[in-house]
């Protein structure tokens, strides 16, 4: 552990634990991170712990990133590829071990009141939108591998990523918690079992049906490296990416809050594959050949694009009620109704009045798969107009097969694009939230400009009647970045 004194010298760039921190921070941001400012934000953190928690003398530090994806969306959830990079905006978590199993946490914002809690064998969550809640997921999802001797921590909790706009604020903070937690208890779990007890975890708390990327990207990134995320079973690949190009994350300030519609927009695309599958497996037995055991839509991934094409020639243009779905599949309405409508936390999903979009949805989740590949072997060529041209496609697609792109994103890409991106989509579910552009770095600070002129300042105020700025910094809004490291500890 280290001693809090000796902290705080370190952070002013003098004292003992100066090397070990600046290598703790050079791994976690990289080299092009602006290190003084991290040292100003660390120490804000350790001066809100000590207020907190006067008797504290020694103390660990965890933090967990945030994430873009480039490029893979609604993929995870179909057992194809998506291709995330972990972002400097980050949840940071100053911690000591307690002998007892409570966990007290503060929080740097305002936002997020202090909160306390027992590590019990099954700890009730808070009501639904209670940040404590990501602190008992983590805490829940390691009683699993600690085997019930999980003792607790004192801890400030201090968080970049903005909330809400599919930077991954919540996985992060998750991640976090998770990675102090471990090291208090000295549980060490292999990262990709990490990742997956973590997604699980968080899920069973907040109820939405996770994909699994989040968790992956957080924990398992190293600068310079997006990472080419491998679903069922989980498995990474570090892309090394050209250190001269940044993405520029710009907030479409259009909140896609994962509760009501947008949970169920996204949960009814998550079964629209599903239908897809039991049409393609069951319908096209003659045009895919031996895949009987077809689960996924990523089961497809290793037939011939011509081939697939082909599959999804044969599936009707219309959109289909269940009962045509069931008829087409040779599978009665109720047994269809109780397995693809079936919701992870128990819920069976409202037949949508206007039918199921199976072909559109299965049409952008394979073209979508194949961008990802093509995207790694662009980027591993150094081919940047290649990944930019991939990157507005897969924006297309969403927009238009998948249809979760909304018309201030589908604004904000074009702007992006008329400004020097080499390629600009939506990032994340959509519904919402953010877009980001592939630029050349010498280019980025003209993009950032004129968008902010164009998107902040004359679209959004015209179009919406408002100012939404008023409550979100312009650099929380929009900002550069490079792929960062993954979560760590030092202590
Ligand atoms: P966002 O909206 O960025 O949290 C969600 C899912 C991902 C993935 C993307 C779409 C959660 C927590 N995350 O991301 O797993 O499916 O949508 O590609 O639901």
């Amino acid at each position: 552990m280290l001693d809090a004194k000796e902290l705080a010298k370190a952070l002013q760039g003098a004292g003992k634990f100066t090397d070990l921190l600046e290598q703790f921070l050079l791994s976690s941001y990289g080299e092009c991170a602006d290190l003084r400012y991290q040292r100003a934000r660390y120490a804000s953190a350790l001066a809100r712990c000590l207020n907190a928690f006067p008797d504290l003398k020694k103390l660990g530090i965890g933090r967990a990133p945030g994430r873009v994806n480039l490029i893979g969306e609604h993929t995870d959830y179909n057992g194809l590829p998506v291709l995330p990079m972990a972002i400097e905006r980050d949840t940071v978590v100053l911690f000591s071990p307690r002998k007892d199993r409570r966990v007290n946490l503060v929080n740097t914002s305002f936002y997020f009141p202090p909160r306390s809690f027992d590590i019990s064998r099954r700890i009730r969550p808070y009501a639904y939108g209670n940040w404590g809640n990501y602190a008992k997921a983590a805490a829940q999802a390691l009683q699993e591998v600690s085997h019930g001797q999980l003792c607790g921590m004192d801890a400030c909790v201090m968080g970049d990523v903005p909330v809400g706009s599919g930077l991954s604020s919540s996985s992060s903070l998750v991640v976090a918690i998770a990675v102090a937690l471990a090291a208090t208890n000295d549980i060490y779990v292999h990262p990709v079992d990490f990742a997956e007890l973590l997604g699980r975890g968080e899920s069973s708390y907040t109820g939405t049906e996770d994909g699994g990327m989040d968790h992956a990207v957080s924990l398992l990134a190293s600068p310079g490296k997006p990472l080419k995320i491998d679903f069922f079973p989980l498995n990474v690949y570090e892309v090394p990416f050209p250190q001269d190009y940044s993405f520029v994350v710009c907030n479409s300030l259009i909140a896609a809050e994962k509760s009501g519609a947008v949970r169920n927009a996204y949960n009814r695309r998550v079964i629209e594959c599903r239908l897809g599958v039991a049409l393609l497996r069951e319908i096209l037995k003659d045009v895919i050949g031996t895949e009987r055991d077809l689960t996924y839509l990523g089961g497809l991934r290793h037939i011939s694009p011509r081939k697939l094409s082909s599959a999804i020639d044969s599936l009707p243009d219309a959109a289909l009620s269940l009962r045509q779905v069931a008829k087409l599949a040779g599978i009665p309405v109720s047994r269809i109704r109780g397995s693809a409508l079936r919701l992870g936390n128990g819920e069976t999903l409202t037949e949508p009045r206007e039918g199921f979009k199976i072909k559109q949805r299965v049409r952008h989740v394979l073209t979508e798969g194949r961008r990802v590949e093509q995207a790694v072997s662009a980027i591993e060529r150094g081919d940047m107009k290649s990944f930019g041209r991939l990157l507005n496609e897969s924006h297309e697609s969403c927009a238009t097969d998948y249809e979760v792109s909304t018309p201030e994103l589908d604004a904000l890409v074009e702007m992006c694009r008329e400004e020097g991106a080499l390629g600009a989509r939506l990032t994340g579910a959509g519904f919402g939230g953010c877009a980001i552009s592939l630029v050349h770095d010498r280019d980025a600070a003209d993009l950032m400009s004129a968008v902010i002129a164009r998107y902040y300042h004359d679209y959004l105020p015209r179009e919406r009647k408002e100012s939404p700025i008023s409550i979100i910094s312009l650099e929380d809004a929009i900002f550069a970045c490079k792929p960062c490291g993954g979560a760590a500890t030092l202590m």
